[in-house]
Protein backbone atom coordinates (compact mmCIF):
# COMPACT_ATOMS: atom_id res chain seq x y z
CA UNK A 1 0.00 0.00 0.00
CA UNK A 2 1.28 3.27 -0.62
CA UNK A 3 0.14 4.57 2.40
CA UNK A 4 2.39 4.60 5.51
CA UNK A 5 1.02 2.12 8.14
CA UNK A 6 -1.06 2.78 10.85
CA UNK A 7 -1.35 1.83 14.43
CA UNK A 8 -4.13 -0.92 14.79
CA UNK A 9 -5.99 -1.68 18.00
CA UNK A 10 -6.69 -4.91 19.83
CA UNK A 11 -9.99 -4.22 21.25
CA UNK A 12 -13.41 -5.85 21.24
CA UNK A 13 -15.73 -3.91 18.52
CA UNK A 14 -18.18 -2.83 21.20
CA UNK A 15 -15.33 -1.05 23.30
CA UNK A 16 -14.11 0.67 19.98
CA UNK A 17 -17.07 1.68 18.92
CA UNK A 18 -19.15 2.32 21.88
CA UNK A 19 -16.69 2.25 25.09
CA UNK A 20 -16.83 4.80 27.76
CA UNK A 21 -14.47 6.21 29.16
CA UNK A 22 -14.75 7.64 32.94
CA UNK A 23 -12.04 9.97 32.61
CA UNK A 24 -14.33 12.02 29.37
CA UNK A 25 -18.10 11.70 30.85
CA UNK A 26 -20.38 12.62 28.77
CA UNK A 27 -18.55 10.47 25.94
CA UNK A 28 -18.81 7.31 24.20
CA UNK A 29 -16.23 5.97 21.92
CA UNK A 30 -15.13 9.59 21.71
CA UNK A 31 -17.94 11.62 20.28
CA UNK A 32 -20.78 13.09 22.30
CA UNK A 33 -23.02 10.81 24.25
CA UNK A 34 -26.04 12.70 23.17
CA UNK A 35 -25.00 13.04 19.93
CA UNK A 36 -27.05 11.34 17.26
CA UNK A 37 -26.00 7.78 15.67
CA UNK A 38 -29.37 6.77 13.91
CA UNK A 39 -32.23 7.86 12.33
CA UNK A 40 -35.10 5.71 10.93
CA UNK A 41 -35.94 7.45 7.60
CA UNK A 42 -39.62 6.43 7.95
CA UNK A 43 -40.38 7.73 11.08
CA UNK A 44 -37.72 10.05 12.56
CA UNK A 45 -36.80 8.35 15.28
CA UNK A 46 -33.58 8.41 16.30
CA UNK A 47 -31.13 6.47 18.47
CA UNK A 48 -28.09 8.42 19.78
CA UNK A 49 -25.00 6.84 20.82
CA UNK A 50 -26.13 6.48 24.54
CA UNK A 51 -29.07 5.30 24.01
CA UNK A 52 -27.36 2.58 21.57
CA UNK A 53 -24.59 1.79 24.29
CA UNK A 54 -27.27 1.30 26.70
CA UNK A 55 -29.52 -1.16 24.56
CA UNK A 56 -26.71 -2.90 23.83
CA UNK A 57 -25.45 -3.95 26.56
CA UNK A 58 -29.56 -4.32 27.77
CA UNK A 59 -29.12 -6.88 24.77
CA UNK A 60 -26.30 -8.69 25.55
CA UNK A 61 -27.22 -8.91 29.46
CA UNK A 62 -30.74 -10.90 28.04
CA UNK A 63 -28.23 -12.91 26.00
CA UNK A 64 -25.90 -13.79 28.49
CA UNK A 65 -29.19 -15.22 31.02
CA UNK A 66 -31.84 -15.46 28.63
CA UNK A 67 -35.21 -16.00 29.64
CA UNK A 68 -36.86 -19.44 30.85
CA UNK A 69 -38.39 -20.57 27.45
CA UNK A 70 -35.22 -20.08 25.68
CA UNK A 71 -32.77 -22.08 24.24
CA UNK A 72 -28.94 -21.23 26.14
CA UNK A 73 -26.18 -22.39 24.93
CA UNK A 74 -23.70 -23.70 27.46
CA UNK A 75 -21.15 -26.15 25.42
CA UNK A 76 -20.71 -24.76 21.39
CA UNK A 77 -19.93 -21.65 20.37
CA UNK A 78 -22.71 -19.39 21.84
CA UNK A 79 -24.27 -18.13 18.16
CA UNK A 80 -27.31 -16.01 17.24
CA UNK A 81 -28.53 -15.12 13.42
CA UNK A 82 -30.15 -11.87 12.76
CA UNK A 83 -32.92 -11.98 9.94
CA UNK A 84 -34.18 -8.31 8.96
CA UNK A 85 -34.58 -5.83 6.58
CA UNK A 86 -32.99 -2.62 7.83
CA UNK A 87 -33.81 -0.97 10.90
CA UNK A 88 -32.55 0.49 14.07
CA UNK A 89 -32.69 -3.01 15.60
CA UNK A 90 -29.34 -3.70 13.82
CA UNK A 91 -26.88 -1.77 15.44
CA UNK A 92 -28.39 -2.85 19.23
CA UNK A 93 -28.03 -6.53 17.86
CA UNK A 94 -24.65 -6.34 16.29
CA UNK A 95 -22.87 -4.35 18.97
CA UNK A 96 -25.22 -6.05 22.14
CA UNK A 97 -23.74 -9.56 20.73
CA UNK A 98 -20.20 -8.36 20.87
CA UNK A 99 -20.70 -7.43 24.03
CA UNK A 100 -21.82 -10.40 25.05
CA UNK A 101 -19.30 -12.56 23.60
CA UNK A 102 -21.88 -14.21 20.86
CA UNK A 103 -20.86 -14.43 17.22
CA UNK A 104 -23.58 -13.10 15.01
CA UNK A 105 -24.87 -14.22 11.46
CA UNK A 106 -26.49 -12.25 9.16
CA UNK A 107 -29.00 -13.57 6.67
CA UNK A 108 -29.76 -12.36 3.95
CA UNK A 109 -33.54 -10.95 4.52
CA UNK A 110 -34.80 -11.96 1.25
CA UNK A 111 -34.04 -15.80 1.49
CA UNK A 112 -36.74 -18.56 1.40
CA UNK A 113 -37.02 -21.01 4.19
CA UNK A 114 -35.04 -23.23 2.33
CA UNK A 115 -31.72 -20.66 1.99
CA UNK A 116 -32.07 -20.05 5.33
CA UNK A 117 -32.16 -23.01 6.74
CA UNK A 118 -28.66 -23.96 5.31
CA UNK A 119 -27.16 -20.89 7.13
CA UNK A 120 -29.06 -21.59 10.17
CA UNK A 121 -28.03 -25.24 10.29
CA UNK A 122 -24.42 -24.28 9.09
CA UNK A 123 -23.63 -21.71 11.24
CA UNK A 124 -24.50 -23.22 14.41
CA UNK A 125 -27.19 -20.51 15.76
CA UNK A 126 -28.99 -21.39 18.54
CA UNK A 127 -31.01 -18.11 18.74
CA UNK A 128 -33.06 -16.40 15.73
CA UNK A 129 -33.80 -12.74 15.89
CA UNK A 130 -36.40 -11.94 13.21
CA UNK A 131 -38.24 -9.32 12.09
CA UNK A 132 -41.63 -9.68 12.40
CA UNK A 133 -42.34 -9.44 8.31
CA UNK A 134 -40.15 -12.83 8.25
CA UNK A 135 -41.16 -14.68 11.27
CA UNK A 136 -43.17 -16.88 8.72
CA UNK A 137 -40.44 -17.96 6.61
CA UNK A 138 -37.89 -18.62 10.04
CA UNK A 139 -41.20 -20.81 11.17
CA UNK A 140 -41.02 -23.05 7.90
CA UNK A 141 -37.66 -23.62 7.45
CA UNK A 142 -37.69 -24.60 11.54
CA UNK A 143 -40.58 -26.92 10.47
CA UNK A 144 -38.76 -27.94 7.78
CA UNK A 145 -36.11 -29.20 10.03
CA UNK A 146 -38.14 -30.78 12.42
CA UNK A 147 -38.61 -28.66 14.87
CA UNK A 148 -41.66 -28.20 17.22
CA UNK A 149 -43.76 -25.79 18.20
CA UNK A 150 -42.12 -25.27 21.48
CA UNK A 151 -38.61 -25.64 19.88
CA UNK A 152 -39.59 -22.80 17.75
CA UNK A 153 -40.42 -21.15 20.74
CA UNK A 154 -37.20 -21.49 22.28
CA UNK A 155 -35.11 -20.51 19.55
CA UNK A 156 -36.66 -17.28 17.74
CA UNK A 157 -37.34 -13.53 19.08
CA UNK A 158 -39.23 -11.17 17.29
CA UNK A 159 -37.43 -8.27 16.52
CA UNK A 160 -39.01 -5.73 14.89
CA UNK A 161 -37.56 -1.71 15.52
CA UNK A 162 -41.26 -0.50 16.80
CA UNK A 163 -40.12 -0.56 20.18
CA UNK A 164 -37.67 2.33 19.47
CA UNK A 165 -39.88 4.38 16.78
CA UNK A 166 -43.39 4.09 18.98
CA UNK A 167 -45.14 3.73 15.88
CA UNK A 168 -46.79 0.60 13.71
CA UNK A 169 -45.71 2.12 10.21
CA UNK A 170 -42.69 -0.21 9.92
CA UNK A 171 -42.14 0.29 6.09
CA UNK A 172 -41.55 -3.65 5.51
CA UNK A 173 -44.59 -4.67 7.37
CA UNK A 174 -45.62 -6.26 10.69
CA UNK A 175 -46.03 -10.07 10.46
CA UNK A 176 -49.07 -12.14 10.43
CA UNK A 177 -50.68 -12.33 14.18
CA UNK A 178 -50.62 -16.45 13.34
CA UNK A 179 -46.94 -16.33 13.01
CA UNK A 180 -45.76 -14.25 15.73
CA UNK A 181 -48.46 -16.05 18.22
CA UNK A 182 -46.30 -17.50 21.19
CA UNK A 183 -43.02 -16.04 20.28
CA UNK A 184 -41.22 -13.85 22.54
CA UNK A 185 -40.75 -10.61 21.27
CA UNK A 186 -37.54 -8.22 21.46
CA UNK A 187 -39.19 -5.86 24.28
CA UNK A 188 -39.74 -8.40 26.50
CA UNK A 189 -36.15 -9.94 25.53
CA UNK A 190 -34.69 -6.47 26.76
CA UNK A 191 -36.72 -6.57 30.12
CA UNK A 192 -34.86 -7.88 32.40
CA UNK A 193 -31.14 -5.69 33.46
CA UNK A 194 -28.28 -4.59 32.02
CA UNK A 195 -24.44 -5.27 31.60
CA UNK A 196 -22.21 -2.48 32.90
CA UNK A 197 -20.00 -3.06 30.35
CA UNK A 198 -19.27 -5.95 27.72
CA UNK A 199 -17.71 -9.44 28.99
CA UNK A 200 -14.80 -9.74 29.76
CA UNK A 201 -11.97 -8.98 27.11
CA UNK A 202 -8.45 -9.32 25.95
CA UNK A 203 -5.83 -8.77 23.65
CA UNK A 204 -5.82 -12.14 22.44
CA UNK A 205 -10.17 -12.33 21.89
CA UNK A 206 -9.54 -10.02 19.49
CA UNK A 207 -9.03 -12.95 16.89
CA UNK A 208 -12.22 -14.35 18.10
CA UNK A 209 -14.92 -14.78 15.37
CA UNK A 210 -17.57 -11.79 16.21
CA UNK A 211 -20.07 -11.82 12.12
CA UNK A 212 -20.41 -14.37 10.05
CA UNK A 213 -21.57 -13.04 6.82
CA UNK A 214 -21.99 -16.02 4.25
CA UNK A 215 -20.03 -15.74 0.93
CA UNK A 216 -19.72 -18.31 -1.94
CA UNK A 217 -16.26 -17.27 -2.00
CA UNK A 218 -13.98 -19.11 -5.68
CA UNK A 219 -16.72 -22.02 -5.40
CA UNK A 220 -19.60 -23.73 -4.30
CA UNK A 221 -22.29 -23.29 -1.97
CA UNK A 222 -22.50 -20.12 0.47
CA UNK A 223 -19.61 -20.69 3.41
CA UNK A 224 -19.83 -18.79 6.54
CA UNK A 225 -17.02 -16.05 6.62
CA UNK A 226 -15.62 -15.88 10.16
CA UNK A 227 -14.50 -12.04 10.30
CA UNK A 228 -12.63 -11.41 13.75
CA UNK A 229 -12.95 -8.19 16.39
CA UNK A 230 -9.76 -7.39 15.01
CA UNK A 231 -10.16 -7.48 11.10
CA UNK A 232 -13.42 -5.40 12.04
CA UNK A 233 -11.27 -2.67 13.85
CA UNK A 234 -9.09 -2.80 11.62
CA UNK A 235 -10.64 -2.24 8.29
CA UNK A 236 -12.03 0.42 9.65
CA UNK A 237 -8.59 2.12 10.89
CA UNK A 238 -7.11 1.36 7.74
CA UNK A 239 -10.21 2.87 5.90
CA UNK A 240 -9.56 6.56 7.71
CA UNK A 241 -6.98 7.39 5.31
CA UNK A 242 -8.38 7.35 2.35
CA UNK A 243 -11.71 8.98 3.98
CA UNK A 244 -12.02 12.50 2.88
CA UNK A 245 -12.73 15.01 6.08
CA UNK A 246 -15.87 14.37 7.66
CA UNK A 247 -17.44 16.43 10.56
CA UNK A 248 -18.95 14.25 13.42
CA UNK A 249 -22.40 15.40 15.14
CA UNK A 250 -22.31 17.08 17.93
CA UNK A 251 -25.02 17.08 21.54
CA UNK A 252 -26.95 19.33 19.59
CA UNK A 253 -28.71 18.40 16.54
CA UNK A 254 -28.97 21.18 15.21
CA UNK A 255 -25.22 21.91 14.35
CA UNK A 256 -24.00 20.62 11.22
CA UNK A 257 -22.44 17.34 10.75
CA UNK A 258 -22.56 15.11 7.75
CA UNK A 259 -24.70 12.51 7.54
CA UNK A 260 -24.03 8.74 5.98
CA UNK A 261 -27.45 7.73 3.88
CA UNK A 262 -27.73 4.59 2.17
CA UNK A 263 -29.61 1.30 1.37
CA UNK A 264 -27.18 -1.32 1.56
CA UNK A 265 -28.30 -4.12 3.66
CA UNK A 266 -26.74 -4.81 6.71
CA UNK A 267 -26.92 -8.52 6.61
CA UNK A 268 -23.84 -7.54 4.11
CA UNK A 269 -20.95 -6.74 5.34
CA UNK A 270 -20.61 -3.96 2.81
CA UNK A 271 -23.39 -2.35 4.69
CA UNK A 272 -22.35 -4.05 8.08
CA UNK A 273 -19.56 -2.11 7.98
CA UNK A 274 -19.35 1.10 6.03
CA UNK A 275 -23.25 2.18 6.77
CA UNK A 276 -22.94 1.06 10.57
CA UNK A 277 -19.66 0.72 12.26
CA UNK A 278 -18.11 3.05 9.94
CA UNK A 279 -20.06 6.18 11.29
CA UNK A 280 -20.13 5.13 14.69
CA UNK A 281 -16.47 4.79 14.58
CA UNK A 282 -16.22 8.74 12.81
CA UNK A 283 -18.99 10.02 15.05
CA UNK A 284 -21.06 10.86 11.88
CA UNK A 285 -25.29 9.93 11.80
CA UNK A 286 -26.82 7.33 9.85
CA UNK A 287 -30.27 7.68 8.30
CA UNK A 288 -31.55 3.86 7.86
CA UNK A 289 -34.00 2.98 4.94
CA UNK A 290 -34.52 -0.45 4.41
CA UNK A 291 -35.54 -0.52 0.61
CA UNK A 292 -34.72 1.46 -2.18
CA UNK A 293 -37.41 3.83 -3.68
CA UNK A 294 -36.34 7.10 -5.92
CA UNK A 295 -38.37 9.30 -4.42
CA UNK A 296 -37.88 7.94 -0.75
CA UNK A 297 -34.42 7.90 -1.06
CA UNK A 298 -34.09 11.76 -2.96
CA UNK A 299 -36.98 12.96 0.05
CA UNK A 300 -34.91 11.70 2.72
CA UNK A 301 -31.83 13.21 1.04
CA UNK A 302 -33.12 16.66 1.15
CA UNK A 303 -34.62 15.74 4.64
CA UNK A 304 -31.81 15.07 6.77
CA UNK A 305 -29.31 16.68 4.47
CA UNK A 306 -27.22 13.67 3.96
CA UNK A 307 -24.00 14.16 2.56
CA UNK A 308 -21.98 10.76 1.72
CA UNK A 309 -24.70 8.09 0.29
CA UNK A 310 -23.61 4.41 -0.06
CA UNK A 311 -24.55 2.93 -3.54
CA UNK A 312 -24.34 0.24 -5.55
CA UNK A 313 -24.01 0.93 -9.22
CA UNK A 314 -27.45 -0.15 -10.12
CA UNK A 315 -28.94 2.61 -7.88
CA UNK A 316 -27.28 4.90 -10.44
CA UNK A 317 -28.86 3.90 -13.49
CA UNK A 318 -31.66 4.85 -11.65
CA UNK A 319 -30.11 8.40 -10.89
CA UNK A 320 -29.66 9.07 -13.99
CA UNK A 321 -33.12 8.30 -15.32
CA UNK A 322 -35.17 9.34 -12.61
CA UNK A 323 -37.38 12.11 -12.30
CA UNK A 324 -37.27 12.19 -8.83
CA UNK A 325 -34.29 13.80 -8.76
CA UNK A 326 -35.19 16.88 -10.21
CA UNK A 327 -38.33 17.04 -7.42
CA UNK A 328 -35.87 17.26 -4.60
CA UNK A 329 -33.33 19.26 -3.16
CA UNK A 330 -30.27 17.00 -3.54
CA UNK A 331 -27.50 19.78 -2.56
CA UNK A 332 -26.70 18.07 0.79
CA UNK A 333 -24.94 15.26 -1.23
CA UNK A 334 -21.05 15.77 -1.47
CA UNK A 335 -19.88 11.90 -1.86
CA UNK A 336 -21.84 9.05 -3.55
CA UNK A 337 -19.63 6.07 -2.88
CA UNK A 338 -20.18 2.63 -5.07
CA UNK A 339 -18.73 -0.50 -4.58
CA UNK A 340 -19.65 -4.29 -4.78
CA UNK A 341 -19.83 -4.42 -8.59
CA UNK A 342 -17.92 -2.67 -11.53
CA UNK A 343 -18.79 1.09 -12.10
CA UNK A 344 -19.07 2.20 -15.92
CA UNK A 345 -16.96 5.60 -16.84
CA UNK A 346 -20.32 5.77 -19.13
CA UNK A 347 -22.70 5.95 -15.98
CA UNK A 348 -20.48 8.18 -13.10
CA UNK A 349 -19.96 10.81 -16.28
CA UNK A 350 -24.21 10.64 -17.02
CA UNK A 351 -25.61 10.82 -13.46
CA UNK A 352 -22.69 13.71 -12.13
CA UNK A 353 -24.04 15.65 -15.03
CA UNK A 354 -27.82 15.21 -14.21
CA UNK A 355 -26.75 16.25 -10.89
CA UNK A 356 -25.01 18.95 -11.79
CA UNK A 357 -28.15 20.09 -13.91
CA UNK A 358 -29.76 20.16 -10.69
CA UNK A 359 -27.92 21.75 -8.71
CA UNK A 360 -25.57 19.06 -6.97
CA UNK A 361 -22.22 18.84 -7.22
CA UNK A 362 -21.04 15.71 -5.92
CA UNK A 363 -18.31 13.32 -6.73
CA UNK A 364 -18.74 9.63 -7.82
CA UNK A 365 -16.16 7.26 -6.19
CA UNK A 366 -15.68 3.64 -5.62
CA UNK A 367 -14.04 1.15 -3.06
CA UNK A 368 -14.10 -2.47 -3.89
CA UNK A 369 -13.51 -5.66 -1.72
CA UNK A 370 -15.04 -8.80 -0.39
CA UNK A 371 -17.07 -10.31 2.57
CA UNK A 372 -13.49 -12.38 3.06
CA UNK A 373 -11.35 -8.70 3.30
CA UNK A 374 -13.98 -7.20 5.93
CA UNK A 375 -14.73 -6.04 3.39
CA UNK A 376 -12.65 -2.74 2.07
CA UNK A 377 -9.40 -3.67 0.37
CA UNK A 378 -8.92 -0.73 -2.01
CA UNK A 379 -10.66 2.60 -2.16
CA UNK A 380 -10.40 5.76 -4.71
CA UNK A 381 -10.04 8.55 -2.69
CA UNK A 382 -12.42 11.75 -3.88
CA UNK A 383 -9.84 13.67 -4.81
CA UNK A 384 -8.91 11.02 -7.64
CA UNK A 385 -12.65 10.00 -8.85
CA UNK A 386 -11.53 11.49 -12.52
CA UNK A 387 -10.25 8.11 -12.56
CA UNK A 388 -13.51 6.81 -12.84
CA UNK A 389 -13.52 3.39 -13.63
CA UNK A 390 -10.49 2.13 -10.65
CA UNK A 391 -11.12 1.15 -7.31
CA UNK A 392 -8.41 2.85 -6.22
CA UNK A 393 -5.46 2.81 -3.58
CA UNK A 394 -4.57 -0.50 -1.96
CA UNK A 395 -5.85 0.71 1.83
CA UNK A 396 -2.85 0.87 4.40
CA UNK A 397 -1.15 -2.15 6.26
CA UNK A 398 -2.50 -4.27 3.29
CA UNK A 399 -0.02 -6.20 0.36
CA UNK A 400 -0.82 -7.26 -2.69
CA UNK A 401 0.21 -9.69 -5.66
CA UNK A 402 -0.96 -10.25 -8.97
CA UNK A 403 -1.15 -13.74 -9.70
CA UNK A 404 -0.57 -14.93 -13.03
CA UNK A 405 -2.39 -17.72 -14.27
CA UNK A 406 0.17 -19.51 -16.02
CA UNK A 407 2.55 -18.82 -13.03
CA UNK A 408 0.71 -21.48 -10.72
CA UNK A 409 0.21 -20.75 -6.77
CA UNK A 410 3.39 -21.59 -5.78
CA UNK A 411 4.95 -19.19 -8.36
CA UNK A 412 7.27 -16.39 -6.88
CA UNK A 413 7.36 -14.33 -9.76
CA UNK A 414 3.83 -12.51 -9.55
CA UNK A 415 4.35 -9.48 -9.13
CA UNK A 416 2.37 -6.06 -9.95
CA UNK A 417 3.14 -5.73 -13.92
CA UNK A 418 0.05 -6.75 -16.26
CA UNK A 419 -3.56 -8.27 -15.19
CA UNK A 420 -3.30 -11.13 -12.84
CA UNK A 421 -5.54 -12.63 -10.02
CA UNK A 422 -5.41 -9.77 -6.78
CA UNK A 423 -3.93 -11.84 -3.94
CA UNK A 424 -3.82 -9.51 -1.04
CA UNK A 425 -2.43 -9.92 2.70
CA UNK A 426 -2.75 -8.01 5.90
CA UNK A 427 -4.79 -7.78 8.98
CA UNK A 428 -8.36 -7.57 7.49
CA UNK A 429 -8.57 -11.07 5.72
CA UNK A 430 -11.13 -13.49 7.60
CA UNK A 431 -10.19 -15.97 9.78
CA UNK A 432 -11.59 -18.58 7.83
CA UNK A 433 -14.15 -19.90 6.43
CA UNK A 434 -16.68 -22.06 9.47
CA UNK A 435 -16.05 -25.48 9.78
CA UNK A 436 -14.50 -25.96 6.02
CA UNK A 437 -10.87 -26.07 6.10
CA UNK A 438 -10.53 -27.31 2.81
CA UNK A 439 -12.26 -23.95 1.04
CA UNK A 440 -10.20 -22.13 3.76
CA UNK A 441 -6.64 -23.65 2.49
CA UNK A 442 -7.87 -23.13 -1.29
CA UNK A 443 -8.44 -19.78 -0.74
CA UNK A 444 -5.44 -18.51 2.06
CA UNK A 445 -2.31 -20.12 1.57
CA UNK A 446 0.25 -21.03 4.27
CA UNK A 447 1.93 -17.85 4.53
CA UNK A 448 -1.50 -15.95 4.57
CA UNK A 449 -2.51 -14.51 0.86
CA UNK A 450 -5.59 -14.60 0.47
CA UNK A 451 -6.98 -15.22 -3.26
CA UNK A 452 -9.66 -12.24 -4.34
CA UNK A 453 -11.10 -14.65 -7.99
CA UNK A 454 -10.85 -11.23 -9.16
CA UNK A 455 -8.72 -10.41 -11.95
CA UNK A 456 -7.07 -6.83 -11.81
CA UNK A 457 -4.25 -4.31 -13.23
CA UNK A 458 -2.38 -2.11 -11.64
CA UNK A 459 -0.75 1.08 -12.59
CA UNK A 460 2.05 3.50 -12.65
CA UNK A 461 0.39 5.23 -9.47
CA UNK A 462 -0.44 2.61 -7.92
CA UNK A 463 -4.49 2.62 -8.79
CA UNK A 464 -5.91 -1.14 -9.22
CA UNK A 465 -8.75 -1.45 -11.57
CA UNK A 466 -10.41 -4.87 -11.30
CA UNK A 467 -11.14 -5.79 -14.97
CA UNK A 468 -12.53 -9.43 -14.51
CA UNK A 469 -13.19 -12.35 -12.27
CA UNK A 470 -11.55 -16.00 -12.51
CA UNK A 471 -13.73 -17.50 -9.82
CA UNK A 472 -17.52 -18.66 -10.67
CA UNK A 473 -19.59 -16.34 -8.42
CA UNK A 474 -22.24 -14.36 -10.43
CA UNK A 475 -23.53 -10.58 -8.78
CA UNK A 476 -26.97 -9.51 -9.19
CA UNK A 477 -27.07 -5.65 -8.08
CA UNK A 478 -24.39 -6.09 -5.49
CA UNK A 479 -25.98 -9.45 -4.51
CA UNK A 480 -23.86 -12.25 -4.45
CA UNK A 481 -25.39 -15.80 -6.77
CA UNK A 482 -23.48 -18.52 -6.60
CA UNK A 483 -24.27 -20.55 -9.60
CA UNK A 484 -23.34 -23.89 -7.83
CA UNK A 485 -26.55 -23.51 -5.65
CA UNK A 486 -28.50 -22.33 -8.79
CA UNK A 487 -26.89 -25.63 -10.81
CA UNK A 488 -28.18 -27.57 -7.88
CA UNK A 489 -32.06 -26.38 -7.96
CA UNK A 490 -31.88 -26.65 -12.09
CA UNK A 491 -30.61 -30.18 -11.50
CA UNK A 492 -33.44 -30.69 -8.68
CA UNK A 493 -36.22 -30.39 -12.02
CA UNK A 494 -37.42 -33.85 -12.99
CA UNK A 495 -37.09 -32.88 -16.68
CA UNK A 496 -33.25 -31.51 -16.15
CA UNK A 497 -30.23 -33.85 -16.55
CA UNK A 498 -27.80 -31.09 -16.55
CA UNK A 499 -27.19 -27.18 -15.86
CA UNK A 500 -24.38 -24.79 -16.04
CA UNK A 501 -25.34 -21.31 -14.78
CA UNK A 502 -23.14 -18.12 -15.48
CA UNK A 503 -23.86 -14.39 -15.42
CA UNK A 504 -24.52 -12.28 -18.72
CA UNK A 505 -23.67 -8.64 -18.41
CA UNK A 506 -27.03 -6.19 -18.57
CA UNK A 507 -25.35 -2.77 -19.23
CA UNK A 508 -29.10 -1.19 -18.72
CA UNK A 509 -28.98 -2.25 -15.53
CA UNK A 510 -25.42 -1.91 -14.73
CA UNK A 511 -25.39 -5.51 -13.48
CA UNK A 512 -24.99 -9.00 -14.30
CA UNK A 513 -28.18 -11.05 -14.95
CA UNK A 514 -28.19 -15.30 -14.13
CA UNK A 515 -28.48 -17.45 -16.94
CA UNK A 516 -29.40 -20.74 -17.22
CA UNK A 517 -27.70 -23.72 -19.73
CA UNK A 518 -29.84 -26.64 -19.27
CA UNK A 519 -29.74 -30.22 -20.83
CA UNK A 520 -33.28 -31.61 -20.80
CA UNK A 521 -33.48 -35.13 -20.16
CA UNK A 522 -35.92 -35.54 -23.09
CA UNK A 523 -35.91 -32.78 -26.35
CA UNK A 524 -39.42 -30.99 -25.39
CA UNK A 525 -41.91 -30.31 -27.81
CA UNK A 526 -41.63 -26.38 -27.16
CA UNK A 527 -38.16 -26.04 -26.61
CA UNK A 528 -38.87 -21.89 -25.84
CA UNK A 529 -41.78 -22.66 -23.65
CA UNK A 530 -40.18 -25.12 -21.57
CA UNK A 531 -36.82 -22.84 -21.60
CA UNK A 532 -39.69 -20.81 -19.83
CA UNK A 533 -41.22 -22.55 -17.29
CA UNK A 534 -37.76 -23.95 -16.12
CA UNK A 535 -37.35 -20.07 -15.34
CA UNK A 536 -40.51 -19.95 -13.89
CA UNK A 537 -39.76 -23.12 -11.47
CA UNK A 538 -36.22 -22.07 -10.29
CA UNK A 539 -37.96 -18.35 -9.43
CA UNK A 540 -40.51 -19.95 -7.04
CA UNK A 541 -37.71 -21.62 -5.07
CA UNK A 542 -35.12 -19.21 -5.16
CA UNK A 543 -34.70 -15.42 -3.66
CA UNK A 544 -35.88 -12.79 -5.86
CA UNK A 545 -32.49 -11.96 -6.77
CA UNK A 546 -31.11 -15.63 -8.01
CA UNK A 547 -34.14 -15.85 -10.44
CA UNK A 548 -32.59 -16.62 -13.72
CA UNK A 549 -33.05 -13.32 -15.28
CA UNK A 550 -30.63 -13.60 -17.97
CA UNK A 551 -32.59 -16.52 -19.30
CA UNK A 552 -32.74 -20.32 -19.57
CA UNK A 553 -31.27 -21.92 -22.72
CA UNK A 554 -31.38 -25.48 -23.67
CA UNK A 555 -28.01 -27.22 -24.61
CA UNK A 556 -27.17 -30.68 -25.44
CA UNK A 557 -24.40 -31.25 -23.12
CA UNK A 558 -22.68 -29.11 -20.45
CA UNK A 559 -18.97 -28.13 -21.40
CA UNK A 560 -16.71 -29.66 -19.27
CA UNK A 561 -13.36 -30.48 -18.46
CA UNK A 562 -11.48 -33.68 -18.07
CA UNK A 563 -11.97 -33.62 -14.55
CA UNK A 564 -15.48 -32.69 -14.68
CA UNK A 565 -15.71 -29.10 -13.81
CA UNK A 566 -18.10 -27.39 -16.18
CA UNK A 567 -15.72 -24.93 -19.00
CA UNK A 568 -17.91 -21.72 -17.67
CA UNK A 569 -15.68 -19.14 -19.78
CA UNK A 570 -16.74 -21.25 -23.23
CA UNK A 571 -20.31 -20.79 -21.77
CA UNK A 572 -19.70 -16.78 -21.52
CA UNK A 573 -18.29 -17.01 -25.18
CA UNK A 574 -21.24 -18.26 -26.36
CA UNK A 575 -23.30 -15.97 -24.54
CA UNK A 576 -21.90 -13.40 -26.10
CA UNK A 577 -22.67 -14.65 -29.49
CA UNK A 578 -26.45 -15.01 -28.39
CA UNK A 579 -27.04 -11.99 -27.06
CA UNK A 580 -24.55 -10.27 -29.67
CA UNK A 581 -22.53 -8.27 -26.85
O1 LIG B 1 -18.23 -10.76 -0.98
P1 LIG B 1 -18.98 -9.73 -1.73
O2 LIG B 1 -20.45 -9.82 -1.77
O3 LIG B 1 -18.48 -8.37 -1.11
C1 LIG B 1 -18.74 -7.14 -1.63
C2 LIG B 1 -18.10 -6.01 -0.98
C3 LIG B 1 -18.19 -4.78 -1.52
C4 LIG B 1 -17.58 -3.57 -1.08
C5 LIG B 1 -17.48 -2.57 -1.99
C6 LIG B 1 -16.89 -1.36 -1.68
C7 LIG B 1 -16.42 -1.10 -0.43
O4 LIG B 1 -15.87 -0.02 -0.15
C8 LIG B 1 -16.55 -2.10 0.51
O5 LIG B 1 -16.15 -1.86 1.64
C9 LIG B 1 -17.14 -3.31 0.14
O6 LIG B 1 -19.46 -6.98 -2.59
O7 LIG B 1 -18.49 -9.74 -3.23
C10 LIG B 1 -17.15 -9.63 -3.56
C11 LIG B 1 -16.98 -9.53 -5.04
O8 LIG B 1 -17.74 -8.43 -5.57
C12 LIG B 1 -17.04 -7.85 -6.67
C13 LIG B 1 -15.74 -8.63 -6.82
O9 LIG B 1 -15.89 -9.64 -7.77
C14 LIG B 1 -15.55 -9.23 -5.43
O10 LIG B 1 -14.75 -10.39 -5.42
N1 LIG B 1 -16.77 -6.43 -6.37
C15 LIG B 1 -16.84 -5.81 -5.20
N2 LIG B 1 -16.54 -4.50 -5.32
C16 LIG B 1 -16.26 -4.30 -6.62
C17 LIG B 1 -16.39 -5.53 -7.30
C18 LIG B 1 -15.86 -3.16 -7.39
N3 LIG B 1 -15.74 -1.95 -6.86
N4 LIG B 1 -15.64 -3.34 -8.70
C19 LIG B 1 -15.77 -4.55 -9.27
N5 LIG B 1 -16.15 -5.66 -8.61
Amino acid sequence: SPYPTVHLPRQSIFTYLLGADPTSPGKIGCYPAAATAFIDAATGTTLTREALRSYALQFAHSLISPPAPLHNPKESEPTLLIFSPNSLAWPILLLGAAAAGYRATLANSAYTPAELAHQYADSGAHLIFAHPSLVGVVRAMLESLGCTEAEIRRRVVVAGSTWLTKSRSEEVGDGSPRDLKGLLTITSFLSRGKLESEVPFSGANSNTTVYMCYSSGTTGKPKGVESTHYNITSVIEILKPAFPPLTPASASPSEFSDVFFGVLPYYHIYGAIKLLQLPLAFGVPVVIMPKFDPSRFCSAVEKYRATVALIVPPILVVFARDEAIARYDLSSLKVLFSGAAPLGAELVAAVTKRLRSVGTNVTITQGYGLTETSPTIALLPVEHASRVGSAGLLLPNLEARLVKEEDGEASSSSNLEGAGELWVRGPTVMKGYLGDPTATAASITPDGWFKTGDIAVRDGDGFFTIVDRRKELIKYKGFQVPPAELESVLLQHPDVTDAAVIGVDSKEEATELPRGYIVPSSPPLKAEEFAKSVQEWVSQRVAPHKRLRGGVVLIDVVPKSAAGKILRRELRERAKQEIGV
